[in-house]
């Protein structure tokens, strides 16, 4: 970071924080760049979007506030004909818009509206920067302690809140939905559903026309953050992180979450179809049960699949410790600064009674390892291929906090690992994976992930064909810095319903040629 230049003493109205700075520091572009710069071929059969969203404060935040709670600002990058087109757009949430009004923060805490603007805390205070997800003819920016806002796929241009709207009471949406490719549902729940620090949890599906179905409410055992979960045919799986809500503490002007040191890792079990009994001895129609192991964070999740004699199998990744110590515990304690990390199977066995514990996991991968991503055309059932971040360890530095500077493709059968290094002082986020044709095999295609290199503070996004994995096919040059995207997901052009392709032939056979509406697909 500009270690030649003296900035000392200047006040900003931009906080130093390390959340603000070198990697972190705001991006805020909003704009498009035709036609970037590749190195190498990009496969002419590689076509449809790739969208990311970052977390991006759009106006200075709260001196306080976490990492978490930045605007979303979706990037998509449109591959067609080897050639690649990007946009990047603010999600105008309700909260983005009134903060760019008034030219500074509204909004407090992450999730805590007792530290809002009295004029704001009745407004939505979701910056819909975690996941993007198109589903049933509507491009969604998802936040979890929010509903869907709903994104133009083509231009970003913010259409709506709630798109789904009054079919299901609850304020909260998942920002990881799952698509089960055998039934054509999209499986998602809401937590804190009845509103902040409630312990209900809503769960139900939407079908290809928007249309709900199975709408459950359950009891979480605590409120706790339920961030991600798995599907399998029969199952939902909820994986909750041992934090707490305490809204007296909120009331009190701190933090919505505080980690627990007596709170373990715990899998909420759901039959997803709450009319029918479980193909399950000794369980009945809508009942769930809860299984947990110790203290842990199993942030993100990969493959799972049921068996028929009553075993649920999930992957997921583990920290050992709390990775968020912006939410620390009650008495302050921080995290082992080399807290371990690993990519692990969990074997739940379904006979157990609620409130029983796991065994300990298979390890998978004994590296640090995040976004675990898998070939979705096989999701809910048994699959053998993941491909995620890891940190290659040059310098002894084995810690999470170390930083992701690589990719893994890991064949949980057989244990072959292929891994891509991204270089020195590069970092690596979140992969997709794009199959090379829709009847190729699991895991047969390439892996796009975007690469931030820290000295030169610009980003390259780098295309792997799955059967060269160390040696990339193609990068993608952006000439500018872009931050961290929290998620993203590979839209590809075959997938994109009948409306989206009537705009884009009446886009494409329009004379007058809007270049600000010009679509990406
Ligand atoms: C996560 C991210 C969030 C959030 C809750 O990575 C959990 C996990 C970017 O926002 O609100
Ligand atoms: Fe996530």
């Amino acid at each position: 970071m500009d270690a030649a230049i003296d900035y000392r003493g200047l006040q900003s109205r931009w906080p130093a924080a390390a959340d603000l700075a070198g990697s972190q520091a705001p991006c805020r572009i909003e704009g498009e760049i035709k036609d970037l710069v590749v190195l190498g071929t990009i496969p002419s059969a590689i076509d449809g979007t790739f969208y990311r969203v970052m977390t991006d404060p759009a106006v200075p935040p709260h001196p306080n506030n976490v990492p978490l709670d930045g605007d979303g600002n979706i990037s998509a990058f449109r591959i067609r004909n080897g050639r690649v087109d990007m946009k990047m757009r603010y999600v105008e949430t309700e909260r983005y818009k009134l903060e760019r009004k008034a030219g500074k923060a509204l909004f407090g805490l992450y999730r805590n509206p007792y530290t809002h603007h009295p004029c704001v805390r009745a407004a939505v205070d979701s910056t819909a920067n975690t996941n993007v997800v198109y589903w049933a003819d509507h491009f969604l920016a998802l936040k979890e302690g929010g509903l869907p806002y709903a994104v133009d796929p083509d231009t970003l241009e913010t259409l709506s809140y709630d798109p789904f709207r009054g079919q299901v009471k609850a304020k909260t949406f998942t920002a990881h939905p799952k698509v089960d490719p055998y039934t054509d549902e999209l499986v998602v729940y809401g937590y804190e559903a009845k509103g902040l620090g409630t312990t209900d949890i809503v769960l139900y599906s939407l079908d290809r026309g928007g249309n709900k179905h199975n709408e459950q409410w359950i009891q979480s055992p605590w409120t706790a953050p339920i961030h991600d979960c798995v599907i399998t045919t029969n199952w939902i799986v909820l994986v909750l992180w041992p934090f707490e809500a305490d809204v007296d503490r909120m009331k009190a002007g701190k933090h919505h979450w505080a980690w627990s040191y007596d709170r373990p890792a715990t899998f909420v079990v759901v039959p997803r179809r709450p009319a029918s009994t479980p193909p399950v001895p000794g369980w009945s129609p809508g009942e769930y049960r809860t299984y947990s192991w110790n203290n842990a964070m199993l942030i993100h999740t990969g493959g799972a699949w049921e068996t028929e004699d009553g075993k649920l199998y999930l992957e997921t990744s583990r920290v050992h410790d709390n990775a968020f110590p912006f939410f620390p515990p009650v008495d302050g304690r921080m995290p082992e600064p080399d807290a371990k990390a690993d990519y692990v199977r969990w074997e739940i066995d379904l006979s157990k009674p609620t409130g029983s514990s796991v065994p300990d996991p298979f390890v998978m991968l004994d590296i640090p390892s995040e976004f675990p991503r898998t070939d979705e055309r096989f999701l809910t059932r048994k699959n053998e291929t993941v491909f995620l971040n890891v940190h290659i360890h040059q310098n002894g530095a084995q810690s999470i906090f170390h930083g992701l500077n690589g990719l893994a493709m890991h064949n949980t059968t057989s244990g072959e690992t292929s891994w891509f290094y991204a270089g020195e002082d590069s970092l690596v986020q979140e992969p997709i994976f794009i199959p090379r044709s829709p009847d190729a095999s699991e895991g047969d295609g390439w892996v796009i992930a975007m690469i931030e290199r820290q000295r030169a503070h610009r980003n390259d996004l780098v295309v792997v064909d799955t059967k060269e994995f160390a040696k990339p096919i193609a990068f993608i040059q952006l000439p500018m810095h872009v931050k961290a995207q929290v998620h993203g997901n590979w839209v590809d052009s075959r997938s994109r319903t009948q409306t989206c392709s009537l705009v884009r032939e009446m886009a494409e056979s329009s004379i007058s040629g809007h270049g600000a509406l010009e679509p990406l697909v």
